[in-house]
C-alpha cells in the first residue's frame, strides 16, 4: 500500500497558526529538557520527540475530550499536544509531588486522568494492549468514543502488537492505531528485524482499514486522522494509521548513534515538519516574522513558568515509596 493520498483543504490561517504552535512548542520545551537533562535537574531515561511533531499535533486535533490517548516513552510531545500542562509535564521529570505522576514516572511515565492520557509506556508494545481495554471498555458501556493509541514500529515485533490488532479487529473495537514508523527501533533499522517493512500491509491483515500518510507534514496527518477518527467514532471498528516519520535525535540521551549515517539524518532534517510547514504557512501569507517571534515568546513564557513550578516543587518523600503500588481502598 502506497501512501495514502491525502488531497484535503488547507487549513485556515487561524487552523494553522494553532498548528504550528503545538509543534514549536514540543520542540522548544524538549530543547529545554536537553539543557536541563545536562544541568541534572532531569534524571533517568529521556527520549525526545524532535522531529515527529506533526505527528501527535496532526492526530490530536481529531480527537474529542473524551476520547482516550495511550502512548509510549517518547511522549512529552503526545502529552503536550493533548493538553497536559507543560508544567506538570515539567515537574514530573524533576520528580516532584506536583508532577503529572506525582515524580515517580518521570519522562517515561506521564498519566493525567484530567485530559484521558493513559501514558506513558516503557515497555515497547505495552500501551497496546491497554487500548484495546479502554475501547472494550467504552464498547460494553455503549459510549461512542474512540481510543488512541500511538506506538513505534519497533512495536510490530511483540507478540501485543498481533493480539491486540487481532483482539480490536475480531471484536470491532474502536481503537485508532497510530504507528509512529520512525525507521529505527534503538539502532535497529527495520529492514534488519522485519521480513515484512510494509506495516499498514501487516496490519490490513487483520482485517481493518490501514494507510500510510507522509509523518512530516501536518496537514497530512490530520487529514487521514480524522477521517479515521470518523470511522472508528461510527463503530466501524479499528483503524490503522502509519505515520511516516524520522526522530532527529539519539534515541534516547545516552545513544553514540552509530548505526546511522549523517548525511541520512541531514536528509531527514530537510523535511522538518516545523520548517515545512512554515513554508507553507508563510506561502499562504497566514504567518510573518513578526506573528513568529510573538510564538516564540509566548512559548518561551509558558516553558519558563514551567521550569520555575518544577523547581519550586516538593521531592515526593521517601516515606510514600510503597504508598500507591496498589490501589488505595475505595471509599
Ligand atoms: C518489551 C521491551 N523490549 C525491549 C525494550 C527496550 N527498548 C526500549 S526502546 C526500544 C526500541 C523501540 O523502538 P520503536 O518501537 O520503534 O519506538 P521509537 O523508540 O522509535 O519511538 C527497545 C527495544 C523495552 N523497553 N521493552
Amino acid at each position: 500500500m502506497d501512501l495514502d493520498p491525502v488531497t484535503g483543504p488547507a487549513p485556515d490561517p487561524e487552523h494553522g497558526r494553532h498548528l504550528l504552535h503545538e509543534m514549536l512548542r514540543i520542540r522548544r520545551f524538549e530543547e529545554k529538557c536537553v539543557e536541563l537533562y545536562s544541568a541534572q535537574k532531569i534524571r533517568g531515561f529521556m527520549h525526545l520527540y524532535i522531529g515527529e511533531e506533526a505527528v501527535a499535533v496532526g492526530v490530536m486535533e481529531s480527537l474529542e475530550r473524551e476520547d482516550a490517548v495511550v502512548a509510549t516513552y517518547r511522549e512529552h510531545g503526545h502529552a503536550l499536544a493533548r493538553g497536559v500542562s507543560a508544567a506538570s509535564i515539567m515537574a514530573e521529570m524533576f520528580g516532584k509531588v506536583e508532577g503529572a505522576s506525582r515524580g515517580r514516572g518521570g519522562s517515561m511515565h506521564i498519566f493525567d486522568a484530567t485530559t484521558r492520557f493513559f501514558g506513558g509506556n516503557a515497555i515497547v508494545g505495552g500501551g497496546l494492549p491497554i487500548a484495546v481495554g479502554l475501547a472494550l471498555a467504552d464498547k460494553m458501556r455503549g459510549r461512542a468514543r474512540v481510543t488512541c493509541c500511538f506506538f513505534g514500529e519497533g512495536a510490530v515485533a511483540e507478540g501485543e502488537f498481533h493480539e491486540s490488532m487481532n483482539l480490536a479487529a475480531l471484536w470491532g473495537l474502536p481503537v485508532l492505531f497510530v504507528c509512529e514508523n520512525n525507521l529505527y527501533a534503538m539502532g535497529t533499522h527495520i529492514e534488519r528485524s522485519e521480513a515484512e517493512t510494509n506495516i499498514a500491509l501487516k496490519a490490513s491483515s487483520y482485517e481493518m482499514p490501514a494507510w500510510s500518510v507522509d509523518g512530516m507534514d501536518v496537514v497530512a496527518v490530520e487529514e487521514a486522522a480524522r477521517r479515521a477518527a470518523v470511522a472508528v467514532r461510527a463503530g466501524t471498528g479499528p483503524y490503522f494509521l502509519e505515520c511516516r516519520t524520522y526522530r532527529f535525535r539519539a534515541h534516547s540521551m545516552y545513544d553514540p548513534e552509530l548505526y546511522r549515517a549523517k548525511e541520512e539524518v541531514r536528509m531527514w532534517k530537510q523535511r522538518d515538519p516545523i520548517e515545512l510547514f512554515t513554508g507553507w504557512l508563510q506561502l499562504h501569507g497566514a504567518v510573518d516574522d513578526e506573528s513568529l517571534r510573538r510564538m516564540e515568546e509566548e512559548i518561551a513564557r509558558e516553558i519558563a513558568e514551567a521550569i520555575a513550578f518544577a523547581e519550586a516543587g516538593t521531592p515526593e518523600p521517601v516515606e510514600d515509596l510503597t504508598k500507591y503500588v496498589y490501589a488505595e481502598r475505595a471509599p
